[in-house]
């Protein structure tokens, strides 16, 4: 006989509805914050916080560098794929980091470069303009576009057709975007160079970007205003791969297996420690508090729950392994809870797979998670990587799972995986730009927040009630003997913008 057989049924997050509690002055939904921690580095003690408490799956239809620039301006992140080439891989972490957030970190030219060299550096960057600096750093000037003809200039010295230093409009030691959104407004410029005290080229601000970051004001950047960006590695090809991540400006590492409670991935966390110590890594997946544990002795700095709960995902069915997103989150956040009374350190915890419309990311952050990640829900949108199909006059997108045929044979090709499928091939409704449809989300958990009378996320750990429902409140609570004009979708009868 097995050595346990629990005759608890495992919970779904759907079976849970919350209780509400009086909503106070301080918990109106417009006071809500939705700020939560990712991530944690165990040998800095640095932890990386998000501004609402989304990831988006490390999925070849999912997360993609158009989808990390598009979350991370929302105040989440994307944890970019590792089911493609180290070199691909690195270079969706590294045009994330590129697009400006606020201060950029400008390509410069020297004054003794030809316009010909300027033209050429402007086409393989996709920039016009470029400050000149000297040997020393020291801004003389800037050139844009606007500045040259590329054919009948192109011989010529940039010092000749740069507008120089003493016609241009420069903020000095600049800190605080508002400061140099105040000059870029007074001025005449789409640029502003900030310099130090000394006149070296510090960074660049441009006007557009800075309308741009007034539109996001939840945007989340590093300490050099540059959006944050999340990867996923596997266990196989992780000493090439991580170092190149890394040189690509990764903030936070996430080990990417459908069970994480393995030797492999204990090695992997191992070798992290030991090189990386101060780079943030999210182990899983595990749906106990003993894979917990294992993850965080191993240097694990958030832990991320969920094993067959996915909407693509077959595990279950397959293998026969797998459990309720809501009981493994459950017996994970006690074994969190555990560890912090132990040693004082609290580790994130992550809900994925099966997490689809804003109430369930809000019972998942109530039962314990931190933040959630979400696949189906984000592949619907314009900035996945996956093609739009049309079916029947609707607009589709593919969504697939990274254990299905279709991203198993890239794997396979590489580490010989294969076997059997754990993920299916299917489509989602497309459901047009992130920008249009993630607020609405966002609403709607500061609005069930607000009805716990909850004002931040750990306030809703704390004082949330949660209560289990019968398969008939569940049917009592949807729209029930009223005809609709539409009442079936593919989305089982969700309407689109959850
Ligand atoms: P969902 O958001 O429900 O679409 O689930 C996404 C999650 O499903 C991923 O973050 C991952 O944990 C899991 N997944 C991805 N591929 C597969 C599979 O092929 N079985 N499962």
């Amino acid at each position: 006989m097995a050595r346990t057989i629990s005759q608890t049924p495992s919970r779904a997050l759907a079976e849970f509805r919350l209780l509400p509690r009086l909503t106070t002055a301080e918990s109106v939904p417009a006071k809500v914050s939705l700020r939560a921690p990712l991530v944690t580095c165990p040998a800095t003690g640095v932890t990386l916080h998000l501004n609402i408490p989304v990831a988006s799956a490390a999925m070849q239809a999912v997360s993609g560098p158009q989808m990390g620039i598009a979350l991370a301006k929302q105040g989440g992140v994307a944890l970019v794929f590792c089911s493609q080439t180290i070199a691909a891989q690195a270079e969706s972490v590294a045009r994330i980091k590129r697009h400006k957030a606020g201060f950029v970190e400008p390509r410069t030219v020297s004054p003794e470069a030809t316009i010909r060299e300027v033209a050429e550096l402007s086409r393989a960057t996709g920039f016009s303009i470029f400050p000149v600096v000297d040997a020393a750093g020291m801004l003389v000037g800037i050139v844009s576009r606007k500045d040259y003809d590329p054919g009948r200039h192109e011989g010529r010295k940039v010092t000749e057709r740069m507008i120089p230093r003493a016609r241009l409009e420069v903020g000095v030691e600049i800190t605080d975007l508002s400061d140099a959104n105040a000059l870029l407004l007074d001025g005449h410029h789409s640029v502003l160079p900030i310099v130090d005290r000394q006149g070296k080229l510090l960074s660049l601000v441009f006007k557009k970007d800075l309308e741009e970051y007034a539109e996001n004001p939840l945007q989340v950047a590093d300490d050099r205003k540059r959006l944050i960006a999340a990867a996923a590695i596997n266990t196989h090809d992780f000493e090439e791969r991580v170092p190149a991540l890394v040189e690509a400006g990764a903030d936070a590492l996430a080990v990417d297996s459908s069970d994480g409670y393995s030797f492999y991935q204990g090695r992997t966390l191992d070798w992290l420690r030991a090189r990386y110590p101060s780079l943030p890594v999210v182990g899983g997946n595990v749906v106990t508090g003993a894979g917990f544990d294992f993850l965080v002795e191993h240097g694990a700095g958030a832990v991320k729950v969920g094993m067959g709960s996915g909407t693509i995902c077959i595990t279950q069915e397959q293998k026969g392994t797998g459990r309720g997103l809501a009981t493994a989150l459950l017996d994970v956040v006690a074994a969190r809870d555990r560890h912090l009374a132990r040693t004082g350190r609290y580790i994130p915890v992550v809900a994925d797979g099966g997490v689809v419309t804003a109430k369930d990311i809000v019972i998942a952050l109530a039962l314990g998670a931190d933040t959630v990640v979400m696949g189906r829900y984000f592949a619907r949108m314009e900035e996945s990587p996956s093609e739009k199909v049309v079916v029947n006059g609707r607009v589709m997108k593919a969504y697939w799972g990274e254990g299905s045929a279709r991203a198993r044979e890239w794997k396979t090709a590489r580490y010989g995986q294969g076997v059997f499928v754990e993920g299916v091939e299917g489509l989602v409704e497309y459901a047009g730009k992130l920008a249009d449809n993630l607020p609405e989300t966002l609403a709607m958990i500061r609005s069930s927040m607000a009805s716990c009378g909850c004002a931040t996320l750990a306030l809703l750990h704390q004082d949330a009630e949660l209560e289990l429902v019968s398969a008939l409140s569940i049917r009592e609570g949807q729209v029930h003997d009223v005809y609709l004009p539409r009442t079936a979708s593919d989305d089982g009868g969700r309407s689109w913008g959850e």
